[in-house]
């Protein structure tokens, strides 16, 4: 099948020297070199240098300069700047796709509907709360002695300089959603991408000044986390973290940011859940265990990866899945006919394939997929696995990838009970064609969404974000504004 043909531009930004964007300019990077590796060749795409510890500072301090004029800038001027970002990466779409695909793997169609599409959609949300973001007023019930009045109002003012941490599987998407955030708040942000992804962000940086957002208002630091992470929150400018990845390295980050009294979001994934109820037919079932676990090769921290399905119909179910998974059309993301290109780095394959070895041990059954693709790339063929038990090692770790755990239960009330055991609840679904069953499940999910009939789909409007161990914090809806902004109380006699 034919690959898509590369843009000149997208030819010539990988041409150049990268690094960061820092006050306003793209710098090279001056700490250690690290590559960019094409995830389906296997091959880099460039060596860029990260950012040194001096340059995270500049970023820190730049945006610590821009955050005043930023803060006072008219409302409606910053949502402004906002929807023409939006225009703009809608005009780029394509050159910010393709850049995308080639350092993550995702299929071309869905950098393009994903990754841009919906960034775009985030923007213009984020921008439509600019002049919107209000207090209240208050009745105070201070007796008064001489005829003197009060009253009292609330103002949300912006937190000042927030640190986005932001993971590889959607890296324009999720930075989006924080920048946006921040901005229209009155913040103004310090970016740090993943390193297996941290061109795009540059680029969108870049096109923000374009548009006219003032120097040090967004700032890209790239490179390794270890070191750039905890210098980020550890600066004495840094207000605020929001941070999206792993488990483990978000409870770091939370203690850190605690600890020295910053505020803190997390969105950290977990073990999702999708429970199907026995109203449904088996062709429906399958339907909802696609969308539900293998887009972006299962690369969605929201997708699910525990299925419970009903013990009178997992055999026919599992059947037929494994029909449709081995003809998914797996290859180049750069083919506009792939459904499933590679996953986004080497350690994402290793990790997959160690805990596929742990489920082999186990004694769960491999239904269909679990090897890899012959080649350099890293790619893993879709996998069902019917795992022996509830306790099997794949029902408990995230896998991040295209595999799905299926068990069967007798008593849908018993799934409940399981899926609620677990220690994370970013998400769940509930399927079945009885809504009023459906809706009475969806409230004792123990997640921070559930779908019913859906997974997976993520709206500005409808706000986002774990319960237990998947986070603490909401992204989207009117929830966000809590996250960026203090809650100032004025009162005055008269
Ligand atoms: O994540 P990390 P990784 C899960 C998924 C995947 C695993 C590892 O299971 O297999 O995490 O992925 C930065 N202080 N998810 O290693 O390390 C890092 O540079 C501050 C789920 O890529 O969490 C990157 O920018 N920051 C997930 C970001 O943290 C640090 C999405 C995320 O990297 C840091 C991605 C430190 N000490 C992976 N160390 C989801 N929930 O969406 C690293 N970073």
């Amino acid at each position: 099948m034919p690959q898509i043909p590369l843009l000149s531009e997208v030819t010539a930004f990988f041409a150049r020297d990268h690094g960061s964007y820092i006050d306003g300019e793209a710098v090279k990077g001056m700490g250690a070199p690290f590559q960019v590796i094409n995830p389906a060749t296997g091959e880099p795409l460039l060596t860029l240098n990260g950012a040194s510890l001096a340059q995270a500072d500049a970023a820190m301090r730049s945006a610590q300069r821009a955050f005043t004029a930023w803060r006072d800038m008219a409302t409606l001027q910053r949502g402004t700047l906002l929807l023409k970002l939006a225009d703009k990466l809608a005009e780029k779409r394509e050159e910010l796709a393709q850049i995308e695909t080639l350092c993550s793997g995702k299929t071309i169609q869905l950098a393009r509907m994903l990754e841009l599409d919906q960034s775009v959609a985030f923007l213009r949300y984020f921008a439509g709360w600019a002049g919107k973001i209000n207090g209240e007023t208050l009745d105070v019930s201070l007796p008064s002695f001489a005829g003197e009045k009060y009253t009292a109002f609330t103002r949300r003012q912006p937190l000042g300089v927030v640190v986005a941490i932001v993971p590889w599987n959607f890296s324009i998407m999720i930075a989006v959603w924080k920048i946006a955030a921040a901005l229209v708040c009155g913040c103004t942000v310090v970016v740090k991408p993943s390193e297996y992804t941290p061109l795009t962000l540059v680029r969108l940086a870049e096109l923000a000044s374009e548009c006219g957002f003032p120097p040090g208002v967004i700032n890209v630091v790239n490179g390794p986390g270890g070191e750039l992470g905890p210098a980020l929150i550890g600066h004495e400018s840094c207000a605020k973290v929001s941070f999206t990845g792993s488990v483990a390295t978000g409870n770091a980050v939370s203690r850190s940011a605690t600890a020295q009294g910053k505020r803190v979001t997390l969105e950290l994934g977990g073990k999702n859940a999708a429970l199907f109820l026995d109203d449904l037919s088996v062709t429906e079932i399958v339907n909802g265990i696609l969308e539900a676990g293998y887009l972006n090769q299962g690369q969605i921290c929201a997708a699910a990866e525990c299925f419970w399905l009903p013990a009178d119909k997992i055999d026919a179910v599992l059947e037929a899945l494994k029909v449709r998974l081995n003809n998914t059309v797996i290859g180049s993301p750069l083919d506009e006919n792939t459904a499933m290109g590679p996953l986004a780095n080497r350690a994402q394959l290793d990790k997959i394939s160690d805990l596929l070895a742990i489920a082999r041990r186990e004694g769960d059954e491999i239904v269909c997929g679990g090897e890899t693709l012959e080649g350099s790339g890293y790619f893993l063929r879709p996998t069902a696995v019917r795992v022996a038990s509830a306790s099997s090692t794949l029902m408990k770790e995230e896998t991040f990838g295209p595999v799905g755990s299926f068990i069967a239960y007798e008593d849908a009330e018993q799934a409940l009970q399981n899926i609620n055991a677990s220690p994370f609840g970013l998400a769940a679904s509930v399927w079945s064609r009885d809504i009023s069953q459906a809706l009475r499940f969806s409230e004792r999910l123990e997640a921070g969404i559930v779908w019913i009939n859906m997974h997976t789909f993520l709206d500005p409007a409808v706000p986002f974000g774990g319960v237990k161990g998947s986070g603490s914090g909401r992204e989207f809806g009117s929830a966000f504004i809590d996250d960026y902004t203090e809650l100032k109380s004025i009162m005055v006699r008269y």
